[in-house]
């Protein structure tokens, strides 16, 4: 027997064990071990969490941060998603968007088999089979996956993020309908990560299902199912059949006890913009106990209509939570506190790190550093106490450092979390970090409005944005990083899956990061707060609070907005909820030119923009 011929039997005897059985994933194995040169495979289902715990914390891959919480180092080079590096491949360059970063796929297939090639030798390429959505959802054809990746971290993240087992692949309706992922770490010290050499590659091959990325073993460059299948895949598989969409989305419920009646809120802010904590919020204290707050999703949602009855309903496709650490603490977000409290399995990456004391800490998880700096070490693994002068204040952890822990441990995770259908929604909100203009709360009313806001969404890149010039990084949907399919398409689809409700959802664009022209500090307090927005907006959708109309949307009047319990500074909350007519002006001159870059925007989008621009122009009463 030929030595190559026992490796492909060694495989099938592993595959065997695993019992996994779809003859289509196991050509898809056996192929990329071949590529890859894998020494060995591993086939992993979620009870293997706490075997391969021991064994990261063995390998020194993984340090114990006290009972049950483990804290990782990733690469100093390879601490968030690149974008540059990051492709939308396919055969027809009419999927060629603005954003998505279009290449031919005949010509990246073989530049991603060359670096992948016999990159995993020596290493064990680990099968994970997973699911991103919940089991016997209507939208469960396009959730299959099974991600390959040479890292062992990297299945403990997805252990922990997706549903993850065999079962989830094997008895498939259409055998060959899982998404093929591949993840190859490469080695980290020699990519060029950022330079004019940059060897990474993170490709979607969208229309054969194929997602290849190698060069990185962090975040969405890594988790395979999260980022590169939970939206860039599923967006286009939406667009492709018609049936869906997939959106960075936040996904939370509001229950009124007085009245017993539950509401579903969906919405888009970009990267790093307020999802995670909003969905995780609770509600302010001061409201007294009429409110309950559930948490679904905090980073991605798929919307389709039911037919039944004619609603939007959205899913949660993961199974956990990639938060950002930064600021989490006990008043920010006591939720995510206990979401990662002592016991819950979290991973912690790139925080700072106590091997002594087994503890980890951030960046506002208190408002100062530990005092005793003993045993302390920043992201990078260098001990503070030996920092240069200089460097003293430097922060600890890097600024995108994050946690990850499961649904199950989040503590108002809803109990109807799973269901397969889905929730009904009743608003979706578009929000980012924007220092004026934008207030606390404008409800639309109208579909192609509500996706016009959507489509010019902007959020604050930099400093460099301040004052009235603000420059703003346009994001549609918040989309931006994970659009698969132009945007002219993008949202002649949105008006198409949303336009088939005969129950439209109400949408707002909401802002918590408005700010003193003077002293720059924030007019609204944030965090819990923000459920007062909300509340108002699902008051109006009710008919029990009409608001005042603007050019741009409906805002609150102040005595309709429920401020109990609050402090606001004496002017703050005029311009919380006022429109400011000129900065709005300038706002449209930009919002032409940025869907002007856009290929076949949707004659109503077009119509929505003129609209609220006239609006806009004509005298104000
Ligand atoms: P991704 O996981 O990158 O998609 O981010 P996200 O949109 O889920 O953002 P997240 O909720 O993690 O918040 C990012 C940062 O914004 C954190 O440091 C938060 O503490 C901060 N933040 C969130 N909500 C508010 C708010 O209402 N007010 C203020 N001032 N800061 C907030
Ligand atoms: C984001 O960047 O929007 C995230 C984190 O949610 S990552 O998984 O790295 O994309
Ligand atoms: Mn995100």
């Amino acid at each position: 027997m030929s030595a190559r011929s026992s490796l492909v039997d060694v495989r099938n005897a592993v595959l065997d064990d695993a019992g996994l059985t779809n003859a289509q994933v196991r050509a898809f194995v056996h192929g990329w071990a071949e590529v890859t040169g894998a020494a060995r495979i591993e086939v992993v289902n979620a009870s293997d969490d706490a075997r391969l715990l021991r064994e990261a914390v063995d390998a020194g891959e993984l340090l114990p941060a006290g009972e049950g919480r483990y804290y990782s180092r990733s690469h100093a080079k390879d601490t968030a998603r690149s974008e540059e590096r990051t492709v939308v491949a396919t055969d027809d360059p009419a999927d060629a968007g603005t954003y998505n970063n279009w290449r031919p796929a005949s010509e990246m297939r073989p530049l991603l088999e060359e670096r992948m090639r016999g990159a995993s030798a020596g290493k064990t390429m680990y099968v994970v089979p997973y699911l991103m959505a919940p089991p016997g959802s209507p939208l469960e054809a396009y959730a299959a996956g099974v991600e390959l990746t040479d890292s062992r971290t990297v299945v403990l993240h997805m252990i922990r993020m997706a549903r993850v087992g065999v079962a989830h692949i094997n008895d498939l309706a259409a055998p060959n309908t899982f998404v093929r992922a591949v993840h190859v770490t490469g080695d980290l010290d020699t990519l060029g990560q950022g330079t004019p050499d940059d060897q990474r590659y993170f490709v979607t091959f969208a229309r054969e299902r194929t997602i290849l990325h190698y060069g990185s073993s962090y975040g969405g460059n890594a988790l395979l199912g999260k980022i590169a299948h939970g939206l860039r895949q599923a967006t286009f598989d939406g667009w492709a059949s018609g049936e869906f969409l997939a959106e960075q989305f936040l996904l939370l419920g509001i229950t009124d006890k007085q009245t017993g009646r539950k509401y579903h809120v969906c919405g888009g802010m970009p990267s790093a913009s307020g999802k995670t904590n909003l969905a995780m919020t609770l509600a302010p204290d001061a409201l007294g106990d009429r409110y309950h707050v559930d948490f679904y999703g905090d980073d991605i949602a798929w919307l389709r209509v039911d037919p039944a009855d004619g609603r939007v309903y959205a899913i949660n496709p993961e199974f956990g939570v990639f938060g950002v650490a930064k600021d989490t603490n006990e008043l920010t977000n006591p939720t995510a506190v206990a979401a990662i409290a002592p016991g819950t399995g979290t991973i912690f990456t790139n925080v700072a790190y106590n091997a002594d004391a087994a503890d980890v800490w951030w960046e506002g998880r208190t408002p100062e550093p530990p005092a005793d700096v003993t045993g302390w070490r920043d992201w990078k693994g260098e001990l503070i106490s030996e920092r240069p002068d200089g460097e003293r204040n430097a922060p600890w952890a890097h600024p995108n450092s994050r946690f990850t822990t499961t649904l199950e441990h989040v503590p108002n995770i809803a109990a109807d979390f799973d269901v397969p259908r889905g929730v009904p929604i009743d608003a979706i909100i578009f929000g980012g970090r924007t220092r004026d203009r934008e207030p606390l709360v404008r409800a639309i009313t109208d579909l192609a409005e509500g996706v016009y806001d959507g489509l010019t969404l902007g959020a604050e890149a930099t400093f460099a944005a301040e004052g009235t010039e603000g420059v703003l990084r346009y994001d549609p949907m918040s989309m931006r990083p994970f659009m698969a399919f132009p945007e002219g398409a993008y949202a002649a689809h949105w008006l198409k899956v949303i336009g088939a409700a005969t129950d439209q959802p109400i949408f707002a664009h909401v802002n918590w990061f408005q700010r003193d022209p003077d002293d720059g500090h924030f007019l609204w307090p944030g965090y819990r707060d923000n459920l007062r927005a909300l509340l108002w907006l699902v008051q109006l959708r009710n008919g029990e609070v009409s608001g005042t109309p603007t050019p741009v949307g409906i805002v609150p009047t102040a005595d309709e907005l429920d401020l109990t319990g609050m402090d606001l500074r004496p002017g703050d909350l005029d311009r919380l909820l006022t429109i400011d007519v000129p900065r709005w002006r300038q706002e449209m001159a930009h919002r032409a030119e940025h869907l002007e870059q856009f290929r076949d925007v949707p004659e109503a989008i077009w119509e929505a923009h003129r609209r609220v621009a006239a609006a806009l122009d004509a005298p104000q009463t």
